[in-house]
C-alpha cells in the first residue's frame, strides 16, 4: 500500500490545501491591521515579511467571516491528510546512511523544516482554536513566523517533488502497473499481505476529514448549525433571546465590575483638541442607526448576522468636529488588564456608515457579556476589533 502513488495523491491534496491555508492566514494577519503599530501590531520587527499588508476593507461585510472560517475549518479537516502523508513517508525517516552527500544533507535539513514546520503550525493553530494557550509567548507571533519558515521549506519541497508526484499519479491512471515505480524508496522490499487497497486507505482518510468537517463547520455557520459543532470549545448552545449568540469573554472573566459600567459610566470622545463626556442617556439621545453584522472571531467561529443599533462612529466624530473625513480612532474599554481592551480602527473602518457604537442588539439592550453599555461593531473586521464595554474614543492621532 505504501508507495509513490499514495504519497503523491496525499501530497497533491496538501499542495492545494496548504496553499489556501497560507493565503487565508496572511489575509487574517492583514485584517488585524498589523501596521497600526502602537496597539494592534503584535508582531514587532516583522520587517519585510509585512510587504503585502494592505488596509483591510469593510466590504463585503462578511469578508473576515469567510476567510477565517475557511482558514480554521480547512486546517482541521486537513489533519487526517497530513497524518496519512507523514505515515506514507515514514521509511524515509530511517534512511541509511542519514546523509549521503552535501546535497542530500541540505535536502534532509529542508525536510526537517517542512515536517517540523507543518507540525508546529497545525499544533499551535489547533491549540489556539481550542483556547488552550500553553505557548511560550504570543500565539499570533509564533504562528506567523512559523508559517514563513514552513512555507519556505514547502516551496522548496514542491519544486523538487511536484514532477515526480504528477508522474506517479499519471502512472496509476495510465497503466495498470499500480504506480509502484519507486524512485523515492517508499515501498517495502518485503511487504506484508495487504489488508486494504490504496483506494480504501484514501477513503479512510477522506472519511476522517469528512467527520471533522461535519463536527466543525457549524461553528462558522451560526444559528441552528452551531448545535452540530461538537468540537467548538465555547459549546453548542449560546443561549436564547436577543443576546443569545456566541460570547467570547464574559464580563466576569475579564474582571469588569458593576461599578465600571453603572450610573458613573461615561463615554469620552476626544479629538482635534476637544473632549466631550456623555452619560448613557445622552448617548441614547444621539441619532440611532441600525446595521446587520456578524461577529467573526480569529478562532474560526462566527455568528449569523445580528441586528445592532447605536450611534455611528462618524456621528461621534462629528461631536468633536471630525465628522467629515473621519480619521482613525483609538477605542478603549473599561477593562483594566488582559488583551483586547483597546484597539485602533482605521479611517476606512471609522468612516463606514455601518460602523456603530452599538447599545442594542436584536431589539434588546446589550447584555453585560456582549459589552453593555456600548460596544463597537465594524463591517468585515475580525471580532477582536469589536471592542466591548467601551468608555473612550480618541479620533485622530492619540498624541
Ligand atoms: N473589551 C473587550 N472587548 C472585546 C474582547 C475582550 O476580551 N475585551 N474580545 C474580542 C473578541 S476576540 C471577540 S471575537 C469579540 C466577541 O464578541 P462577543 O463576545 O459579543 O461575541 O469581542 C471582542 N471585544
Ligand atoms: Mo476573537
Amino acid at each position: 500500500m505504501r508507495g509513490p502513488w499514495l504519497t503523491s495523491v496525499l501530497g497533491l491534496i496538501l499542495l492545494f490545501g496548504i496553499t489556501v491555508l497560507f493565503v487565508t492566514g496572511l489575509v487574517s494577519y492583514a485584517a488585524y491591521n498589523p501596521d497600526l503599530a502602537a496597539v494592534n501590531d503584535q508582531t514587532p520587527g516583522k520587517g519585510w515579511l509585512g510587504f503585502y499588508l494592505f488596509p483591510w476593507p469593510t466590504s463585503p461585510y462578511w469578508l473576515y467571516r469567510v476567510t477565517q472560517g475557511v482558514h480554521v475549518t480547512l486546517g482541521i479537516v486537513l489533519v487526517p491528510v497530513l497524518l496519512a502523508k507523514l505515515w506514507s513517508v515514514i521509511p524515509k525517516l530511517f534512511e541509511w546512511p542519514p546523509v549521503r552527500s552535501a546535497a542530500h544533507g541540505i535536502e534532509r535539513l529542508s525536510l526537517l523544516l517542512l515536517v517540523g514546520g507543518a507540525g508546529f503550525e497545525f499544533v499551535t493553530g489547533i491549540l489556539n482554536v481550542q483556547l488552550h494557550y500553553i505557548f511560550p509567548g504570543s500565539f499570533y507571533t509564533l504562528h506567523f513566523y512559523g508559517a514563513w519558515v514552513f512555507i519556505g521549506a514547502f516551496v522548496v519541497h514542491v519544486a523538487f517533488r511536484l514532477p515526480r508526484a504528477l508522474r506517479a499519479v499519471g502512472h496509476r491512471l495510465g497503466e495498470s502497473a499500480a504506480g509502484t515505480h519507486d524512485a523515492a524508496g517508499l515501498v517495502s522490499p518485503r511487504p506484508a499481505a495487504p489488508t486494504i487497497s490504496r483506494r480504501g486507505a484514501l477513503g479512510m482518510v477522506g472519511l476522517g476529514s469528512l467527520v471533522l468537517l461535519a463536527v466543525t463547520a457549524g461553528q462558522s455557520m451560526g444559528g441552528w448549525f452551531r448545535q452540530t459543532a461538537l468540537l467548538a470549545p465555547h459549546g453548542q448552545d449560546p443561549g436564547s433571546g436577543p443576546n443569545g449568540f456566541q460570547i467570547n469573554k464574559t464580563a466576569a472573566s475579564v474582571g469588569i465590575r458593576p461599578s465600571d459600567i453603572g450610573p458613573a459610566w461615561r463615554l469620552t470622545v476626544r479629538g482635534a483638541g476637544k473632549q466631550i463626556d456623555l452619560t448613557y442617556d445622552q448617548l441614547l439621545a444621539l441619532p440611532q442607526n441600525e446595521s446587520s453584522l456578524p461577529i467573526a472571531c480569529v478562532e474560526g467561529w462566527s455568528t449569523s448576522d445580528q441586528h445592532w443599533s447605536g450611534v455611528r462612529l462618524t456621528d461621534l466624530a462629528a461631536l468633536v468636529g471630525l465628522g467629515t473625513n473621519t480619521p482613525q480612532v483609538f477605542v478603549e474599554s473599561v477593562q483594566r488588564g488582559g488583551p483586547f481592551r483597546s484597539v485602533v480602527l482605521r479611517d476606512n473602518q471609522a468612516r463606514d456608515d455601518r460602523s456603530l457604537l452599538a447599545v442594542r442588539v436584536n431589539g434588546a439592550v446589550l447584555s453585560y457579556d456582549h459589552g453593555y453599555p456600548a460596544r463597537v461593531i465594524v463591517p468585515g473586521a475580525p471580532g477582536v476589533h469589536n471592542t466591548k464595554w467601551v468608555t473612550r474614543l480618541t479620533f485622530g492621532d492619540p498624541a
